[in-house]
């Protein structure tokens, strides 16, 4: 295991997607992720800064398998490329869509929704998966003068993957902490997901070494 990390008054913590519907009994189940919400909740602790994100769909969103009759983890050709269909998860408004209940949610600073636009869904914190459409999430840490990012929560192959190589294409540091994640794995996406993030010069990280 690689050395410590000591967070700054200039660090974010990321927590992505800690919601009912990617826990065991939820829509789009990721496997154990409700094992991660203590190691989370001791991370969120640790951070100045804390941002929570939420995928946050409206009714008929458009990733949904169900709207094109589809069938679930399937691939799409939408308007803006490939979209892989999921079951409804995460509808605006349902139980689904909170934070898993044991989720320290009162210290962060940002609740930042995302896929909340029908025709385009948001895998990543910082833009669409249009790859144009910004979130805004990158103008607020600059504005903020957060500078190095770590992330981690549900899950690792999607949300969390797409948002750490848009944070790293946005110029900052990225850790991602890996032990505080669990993956979906559709097809080998873990794996290709963490060579990619590691190309793309994304520290992995382990909870133990955040002191
Ligand atoms: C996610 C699939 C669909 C995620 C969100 O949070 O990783 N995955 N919507
Ligand atoms: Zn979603």
């Amino acid at each position: 295991m690689a050395g410590k990390i000591t967070p700054t008054a200039e660090d974010a913590l990321i927590v992505i997607d800690v919601q009912n519907d990617f826990c065991p009994g939820g829509a789009l189940a990721v496997p154990k992720g409700d094992e991660i919400v203590p190691l989370v909740n001791r991370l969120i602790e640790q951070f100045d800064h804390v941002v929570l994100t939420q995928d946050w769909h409206p009714r008929g969103h458009s990733s949904f398998a169900s709207t094109h009759k589809g069938q679930p983890f399937t691939n799409l050709r939408l308007a803006y490329g490939e979209q892989t269909l999921w079951p409804d998860h995460c509808v605006q408004g349902t139980s689904g869509a909170e934070f898993h209940r044991d989720l320290a949610v009162r210290p962060s600073e940002l609740v930042l929704r995302k896929g909340f636009r029908t025709e385009i869904d948001s895998y990543s914190a910082f833009y669409e998966n249009d790859r144009t459409t910004k979130t805004g999430l990158c103008g607020y840490l600059r504005d903020r003068g957060l500078k190095r990012l770590f992330m981690c929560g549900l899950a690792t192959d999607f949300c969390v993957a797409w948002s750490a190589l848009d944070g790293r294409r946005e110029g900052f540091p990225v850790v991602v902490i890996e032990d505080a994640c669990r993956a979906i794995d559709l097809n080998g996406s873990l794996a290709a997901a963490r060579g990619e993030m590691i190309k793309a010069g994304i520290t992995i990280a382990n909870s133990a070494q955040i002191t």
